[in-house]
């Protein structure tokens, strides 16, 4: 990890995996984005759930294994269980001690129903606890969180991920849409400035995990839809001369230039279709909110 995130600052154009922006805070500050006027996925992707879940819930097999993948406060899932009827939930979270946390609270909501927290970044390989049951596996990927990877790293992502459903299981997952460009951007610079600190919070979580040097009033927030290649790109620029040190290394920052810490890519309703389809998924079934601002699909490994 330390020398992964070593590499990233050190590299030509220097960046730092979005993984890195969920410590506590970057956990808590992601909550309260979610609540923002300018944010719009999750309360359309809600909406979308509570508009077609007994759909939804029609098209899914009852009585799965719920694997949530990047559950943070486990809310989105918690909301499926009437629904869903899992037969044991397990949540996965690269931030553990805030996962901790939220299945201890929704544990004591639902005592019937069998909870794993799996601390875990899943972005490279993903291994279930060996001690869940073996029915079904239903993943649970809300969110649009696939828009962080490319196109191409998503498509080996859903193809593992469809490996692990061992034939008879399924994916659910949130996706987020092309839309008017003012709406994006707007959406990932909003006027109180909470996805500024989201994102600069990184170099706070930098510093703890490298012991770095980064003082964030040094750096800006930058967010933009990148219309070519279809993603809304986060970076922290440099507001001057800056040296950083951390325990494996040093960088001189010209005043402009950027750490790369997010891409969030946006699809149309076609282009993840034909993605969960290269990654070997079939019989999408998908669900749309009026504005077609956000999909959620189901589809059968
Ligand atoms: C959690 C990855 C879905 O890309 O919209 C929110 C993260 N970044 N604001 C997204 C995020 C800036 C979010 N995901």
């Amino acid at each position: 990890m330390r020398n992964e995130l070593s590499a990233g600052l050190l590299a030509e154009i220097p960046f730092a995996s979005s993984k890195y922006l969920y410590d506590v805070l970057g956990s808590k500050l992601f909550e309260a984005i979610c609540e923002l006027p300018e944010y719009y996925p999750t309360r359309t992707e809600a909406a979308i759930f509570s508009r077609h879940l007994p759909d939804i819930a029609r098209s899914v097999e009852p009585g799965s294994i719920l694997i949530d993948l990047g559950a943070g406060n486990c809310a989105k899932a918690a909301r499926m269980f009437s629904f869903l009827h899992p037969s044991e939930y397990v949540a996965i979270d690269i931030s553990v001690d805030f996962l901790q946390e939220s299945v201890t609270c929704l544990q004591s909501r639902f005592p019937q129903i069998k909870m794993t927290g799996v601390g875990m970044d899943f972005s490279s390989a993903l291994s279930l606890p060996a001690e869940i049951g073996h029915d079904r596996r239903l993943f649970f990927y809300p969110g649009s969180s696939i828009g962080n990877y490319t196109p191409e790293q998503a498509t080996v992502f859903l193809a593992r991920i469809r490996e692990a459903c061992r034939n008879d299981g399924g994916l659910l997952i949130g996706v987020d849409l092309v839309k008017d460009t003012h709406v994006l951007n707007a959406a990932y610079d909003d006027a109180l400035g909470l996805t500024g600190a989201f994102n600069l919070n990184l170099l706070v979580h930098l510093n703890n995990l490298l012991g770095a040097n980064f003082d964030p009033r040094e750096w800006r927030h930058r967010a933009f839809f990148n219309e070519r290649k279809s993603r809304i790109e986060m970076h922290l620029e440099a507001r001057r001369d800056i040296d950083v040190k951390w325990s494996q290394g040093h960088r001189h920052f010209r005043e402009g230039q950027r750490i790369h810490t997010e891409n969030s890519y946006k699809y149309t309703q076609d282009s993840f279709r034909q993605l969960l389809a290269r990654a070997g998924f079939a019989d999408a079934r998908t669900w749309t909110d009026e504005r077609g601002w956000f999909m959620v699909c189901h589809a059968r490994a």
